[in-house]
């Protein structure tokens, strides 16, 4: 057995927690090398109140020969993954899969730490954090929490297209964030993590060229395909597949029989320093300043491009309603709409419904608290097509939101929230007509109100817990969709008429 002393956070960080790993998998010890603060000096820092977080893994019993898989170090057909929050311990048996294994990422900084957060007063989020500077130097930092399959770390690493002269995107983290109110009001954020476990398919030099630097050296694949010369490849790292692939089981690859060389979930184990864009604040021990959050999920129709919601409540009751169409025939129905609250849903350590009241008092305690924005980057026209070009194009919209929270850019009032007219955004470098805008834009009052149904059954699955301010909201959002026009449309330059309000530093 290896024994893993691990910070979750920098060593020393006041917002910083540490566990010990006992592990029987080799595996466990190299990727906890990458993914935490790992060693000697974890320990001399326990000194202080010797409290840490128990963590006891094992890939369990060996299997027949028949029954072993070639590649993941796992051995059982039964899997444990238990959690004991009231004495701050993890016991996982049977699985080598990262989120069972490592057991300080989901396990520990997500399903212990949330529980942590509730009674201490702070929130520990399944969130990238980002850092977006502007041309005159000012600097801002926002969480961002979006279902899987959504492109987390592609947006924690985005690079601004070359029209937006001077925009800057930094990373913090891609994953998880640990959030604490400061003493002026505010809330700070860290990341407990010190690198990327990320899913390697899709991952490309379009798609991420921040993170293709990243994996460049000292890097672990899991479940990737080998090519003739000994690199790695997965579906969508290039074109065209190589010749002669060596598949996720390690047998020579068929491109015939139609399965993928790599695994779809394959992963890359990365050191978050090595990121081009790694934000030089990453490992400040206080954390960063957050001004803003966004949510978002993978909607084909209904939710616009972006929206602000027009107060704290408001936002969590956004983030609590988020969700996420269906990819993966793995999941069930394709294409059907899966609620995932703030993505926390397989992540928070207790009931939902004390989550969201959490989220609602901790807002209420700050003196600014952030302000919350939706976003959703797949909305499809009538062809089946996505309307939003995505990736490095996203930065229009994060100016927009950056300069929103600086109050230096406009918005008018719809019946969900604050949302840009077309000319609020910055267009330069992108062909993107007001036809196209309006068609991700505009609010269709009969979507909205099946949506809104189905806000109504995920509230009665929680009700005995649920705030009773979502009835409310929820009930005075259906009201202003009925009395709105039945297609809610922007007019660009007509509806000018709010003010902006300058946000007093
Ligand atoms: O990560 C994504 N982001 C966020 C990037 C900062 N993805 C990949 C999701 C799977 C993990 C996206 N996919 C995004 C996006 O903004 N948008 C889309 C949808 C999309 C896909 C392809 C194109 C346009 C939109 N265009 C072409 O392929 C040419
Ligand atoms: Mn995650």
């Amino acid at each position: 057995m290896y024994v893993i002393p691990f910070s979750m956070g920098p060593v020393g960080s006041d917002i910083s927690q540490i566990g010990i790993e006992i592990t029987d998998s080799e595996y466990v010890v190299v990727n906890m090398h990458i993914m935490t603060r790992v060693g000697k000096r974890v320990i001399e820092t326990l000194g202080s109140d010797g409290e840490f977080v128990k963590c006891l893994h094992t890939v369990g019993a060996p299997l027949k020969a028949e029954e072993q898989d070639a590649r993941w170090p796992t051995n059982a057909t039964t899997k444990y993954i238990v959690h004991y929050p009231e004495d701050r311990s993890i016991v996982s048996y049977g699985s080598g899969y990262g989120g069972n294994a490592l057991l300080g990422k989901k396990c520990f900084a997500l399903r212990i730490a949330s529980v942590m957060a509730k009674e201490e007063n702070w929130l520990a989020e399944h969130m990238l954090l980002l850092g977006v500077e502007s041309p005159d130097g000012q600097k801002n930092y926002l969480g961002a929490a979006f279902p899987s399959a959504c492109g987390k770390t592609n947006f924690a690493m985005l690079i601004p297209p070359k029209a937006l002269n001077g925009w800057k995107v930094t990373t913090v983290g891609d994953d998880i964030a640990w959030i604490k109110p400061g003493k002026d009001g505010r809330m700070y954020a860290i990341n407990p993590e010190a690198g990327y476990f990320g899913v390697a398919p899709g991952t490309s030099e379009k798609t991420n060229p921040n993170a293709m630097a990243t994996i460049a050296k000292n890097t672990i694949f899991t479940n990737v395909a080998i090519t003739e010369d000994n690199d790695i490849w997965w579906e969508g790292m290039t074109k065209e597949p190589p010749k002669n692939l060596t598949d996720w089981h390690g047998k020579k690859w068929d491109p015939s029989l139609g399965k993928p060389a790599a695994h779809p979930n394959a992963r890359f184990t990365a050191p978050a320093y090595q990121c081009p864009s790694i934000d030089s604040e990453w490992e400040n021990p206080e954390g960063v300043l957050v001004s803003a959050f966004i949510f978002g999920g993978r909607r084909s129709t209904t939710i616009p491009l972006v929206y602000q919601s027009s107060n704290w409540a408001y936002g969590v009751y956004l983030a609590a309603t988020m969700g996420s169409e269906t990819t993966a025939a793995a999941f069930g129905e394709v294409g059907k709409v899966r609620r995932d609250p703030f993505a926390m849903l397989p992540f928070c350590g207790y009931h939902m419904g004390d989550y969201f009241n959490h989220w609602l008092q901790f807002g209420r305690n700050l003196q600014a608290p952030p302000r919350v924005f939706g976003v959703n980057w797949f909305r499809k026209d009538a062809e089946g097509k996505f309307i939003w070009p995505g990736f490095g194009e996203n930065m229009r919209i994060l100016k927009w939101i950056v300069q929103k929270i600086r109050g230096e850019s406009n918005a008018v009032e719809s019946p969900i929230g604050w949302m840009p007219t077309y000319d609020d955004i910055d267009w330069k470098g992108l062909d993107f007509t007001p036809e196209q805008f309006e068609a991700i834009m505009s609010i269709d009052r009969e979507e909205w109100k099946a949506e809104l149904l189905q806000h109504a059954e995920l509230f009665e699955r929680m009700y005995d817990k649920l705030p009773k301010e979502f009835i409310f909201m929820r009930e005075l959002m259906l009201s202003s969709l009925w009395r709105s026009p039945a297609k809610w449309k922007l007019e660009p330059g007509t509806v000018l008429n709010y003010q902006v309000l300058k946000v007093i530093k």
